[in-house]
């Protein structure tokens, strides 16, 4: 049984929550939707009055948080696994990383997406995309330093909402055309990470749902620009 709908567009954070589900396989409805919804889609304003991306809806809350999203599904569905349980070592790691992929990363790439892409080009600031690039990539010096022993998922031998939070950070850099600036250790876990089956399937799932619901395939983050 499904555990809610997924408002969803091509390349957005909601990304995060499709790939949570595809790796646990969680069943989940999903919508797709032109972006930004704020403007091309106004009737989801009823759903979601900021307009952002994602919105869950389930059991008659709605929520628009990527990462509390995940965490939802995580707890109503532990067989995932991608919980990290408080009784295992990486509990901590696994919360912190977590947070640490939406408040830490993402939030740069927000600054640089609006003032190098989404806004006119008379609106542009090239200065902050370039300050707020130079933040992003310096803030991925925690993960640079974690990745130094090699491993491939960053909590508890597997794939975690730490690595869907921080993973989808590294999608969007490489949508950014970043990933060439990438530190070794940040490149290493990129490269295994995007390589696992259920980012593949997230991926696939994304764009299958796209065409069948008339939405454009192409990435948000590279619509403009
Ligand atoms: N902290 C929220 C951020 C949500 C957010 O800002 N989403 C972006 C897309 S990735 C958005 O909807 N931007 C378009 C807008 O603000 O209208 C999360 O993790 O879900």
């Amino acid at each position: 049984m499904s555990l809610g709908t997924l408002y969803h567009c091509v390349g957005a954070r909601s990304f995060r929550v499709l790939w949570a589900a595809a790796a646990g396989n969680i069943p989940i409805d999903l919508v797709m939707l032109p972006f930004p919804p704020r403007v091309k889609h106004r009737d989801y304003l009823a759903i979601n009055p900021l307009g952002t991306i994602p919105a869950f809806v389930a059991d008659g809350t709605v929520m628009t948080e990527s990462m509390a999203i995940c965490d939802y599904l995580a707890t109503r569905h532990p067989a995932s696994r991608l919980a990290v349980s408080p009784d295992e070592p990486d509990f901590a790691a696994c919360l912190n990383w977590a947070h640490h992929g939406e408040a830490t990363l993402s939030f740069p790439q927000a600054i640089i997406l609006r003032y190098s892409r989404f806004e006119p080009e008379e609106r542009r600031l090239p200065q902050a995309a370039e300050d707020y690039t130079r933040w992003f990539l310096a803030r991925l010096r925690a993960l640079e330093a974690a990745m130094a022993d090699g491993r491939r998922f960053l909590c508890a031998d597997r794939l975690t909402l730490a690595d869907v939070s921080v993973g989808y950070a590294l999608l969007l850099a490489d949508y950014l055309d970043l990933k060439d600036r990438f530190t070794p250790g940040v490149a290493a876990y990129y490269a295994g990470i995007s390589a696992e089956p259920s980012f593949v399937r997230a991926l696939a799932w994304e764009k299958e749902a796209a065409l069948a619901q008339g939405i454009s395939p192409t990435p948000a983050p590279l619509l403009v620009g």
